[in-house]
């Protein structure tokens, strides 16, 4: 195997792009240190992180003294810097479907997920903040979207029916799992091998089978007791959101603000 030295992620257990992340290195057999960012103590706003991810966001893997940041571009690293076991298909065509499926989940189901994600864990600390914390917090948080998503939290927050809308739109990745399944015949999503596209997705199944128990098609039954049975899904330390989320908080309580 290819040697890349140490390294080290930045992350939160509860994060679906750090989750993503986390599943590539196990798949890569690769060892790291991690350092927890408690997101609800605002960890990622600090200059020194920002300084090493510019939108203050997880994750972030330094390897040696570079800070690689966006995950799906960290496991496209991580696949082109440790090829065994490959995680991109050969052919041009299934290599871009690949990025298509990971452009689609960080497009569309991340800011999906971020409605009952955030409404569980940062609309409850936002919303008790007074004009003038709400304004200093907005001031470190380095990109617009951002900004707009903790004013929601603070000062609007999404609606039963924002939430189940953007349900919706992750019961509608799985019926996209489903078609995969079908037309390219499984195991995985691009057929014989397991690729990114397959990590990419999985992190927003496991946050979907929460939400809604019960509601995969078969095959995408079948497909997410595979992926969860692998050792890699135990070595990434995937939990429950709430678990996880406290798990964060319990771990970054050690380190200094
Ligand atoms: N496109 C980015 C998304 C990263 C992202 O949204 N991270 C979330 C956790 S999943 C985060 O840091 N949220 C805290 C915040 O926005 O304040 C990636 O894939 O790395």
């Amino acid at each position: 195997m290819a040697s890349l030295g140490p390294l080290l992620l930045y992350h939160a257990w509860s994060s679906s792009a750090s989750r993503k992340v986390r599943l590539c290195l196990a798949e890569k057999g690769l060892d790291y240190e991690g350092r927890i960012l408690d997101l609800r103590r605002f960890q990622h706003h600090q200059p020194w992180y920002k300084a090493l991810n510019a939108n203050g966001i997880v994750p972030c893997l330094l390897v040696g003294g570079t800070a690689l940041v966006e995950s799906n571009l960290i496991n496209e690293f991580l696949d082109e810097a440790v090829p065994e076991p490959p995680l991109m298909p050969v052919d041009p065509a299934d290599r871009h479907e690949v990025r298509r499926w990971s452009k689609f989940v960080d497009d569309v189901c991340l800011p999906a997920v971020q409605k009952p994600n955030w409404s569980r864990t940062m609309q409850p600390i936002a919303e008790k903040w007074s004009d003038a914390e709400l304004e200093r917090r907005l001031a470190a948080i380095p990109t617009e979207g951002r900004r707009q998503l903790w004013y929601r939290m603070a000062r609007n927050p999404f609606t039963r029916e924002e939430i189940d809308a953007a349900l919706d739109i992750l019961e509608d990745m799985c019926g996209q799992i489903e078609d995969y399944l079908a037309a390219r015949g499984g195991p995985w999503l691009m057929g014989d091998r397991l690729t990114l596209a397959d990590l990419a997705a999985a992190p927003y199944v496991v946050r979907f089978e929460e939400e809604r128990p019960g509601h995969l098609q078969p095959r995408t039954a079948e497909w997410w007791a595979r992926l969860t049975a692998r050792p890699s899904w135990t070595r990434a330390e995937i939990g429950g959101y709430q678990e996880d989320t406290d798990r964060s908080v319990a771990e970054a309580m050690a380190d200094p603000d």
